[in-house]
């Protein structure tokens, strides 16, 4: 197991459109788990393998608050069940220290691989659907600040890079 690192906004590689997976083999399932390893190290309830600089459709979250909360999608689709949205306060590990509220559909199938490679469906209301939508967006090299106004953005950017600097 290993703690990958997390790459953060505004890093070019963020915006990587990530592949599907292929076969779920070994190498996916040491990704998978060096993935927790990383999400729950940086005390995270989603992490895409985007953040962690590999452009594979595949995705962990932890929404409980220990081990049976534990989910794997890997090629994951959505499908929007209505017209409701909720808005929901997000936060995200390659943007720290900032949350902002965004709207999102609010009723959703998804549709993916588990983390044995076996296809299964789930609908999905609240915390799940938000962060779903979230994670999936990383793999098509989207992040939440995209859905913020330029000013907002530019703000969290301009923080961002002068810690950024004042690291190196
Ligand atoms: C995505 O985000 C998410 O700023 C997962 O300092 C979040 O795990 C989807 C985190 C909310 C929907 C709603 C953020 C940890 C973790 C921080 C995360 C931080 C430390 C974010
Ligand atoms: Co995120």
């Amino acid at each position: 197991m290993a703690i990958l690192k997390i790459l953060e906004f505004p890093d070019p590689r963020l915006r990587t459109v990530a592949k599907p997976v292929t076969d779920v083999d070994e190498t996916i399932k040491r990704l998978v788990s060096d993935m927790f390893e990383t999400m729950k190290s940086a005390q995270g309830i989603g992490l895409a393998a985007s953040q962690v600089n590999v452009h594979l459709r595949v995705i962990v979250m932890n929404l409980g608050d220990d081990d049976i909360g534990q989910r794997v999608f890997i090629n994951p689709e959505i499908e929007v069940l209505d017209g409701s949205i909720t808005p929901y306060d997000e936060g995200c590990l390659s943007v720290p220290g900032f949350y902002e509220t965004v709207d999102r559909p609010a009723h959703v199938m998804i549709r993916a691989l588990d983390g044995e490679g076996k296809a299964f469906e789930e609908e999905a209301h609240g915390l799940l659907a938000v962060c779903i939508q979230h994670e999936i967006d990383h793999l098509e090299g989207k992040l939440f600040v995209d859905y913020l106004s330029p000013f907002k953005r530019q703000r969290i950017r301009k923080k961002l890079e002068k810690i950024h600097r004042q690291n190196a």
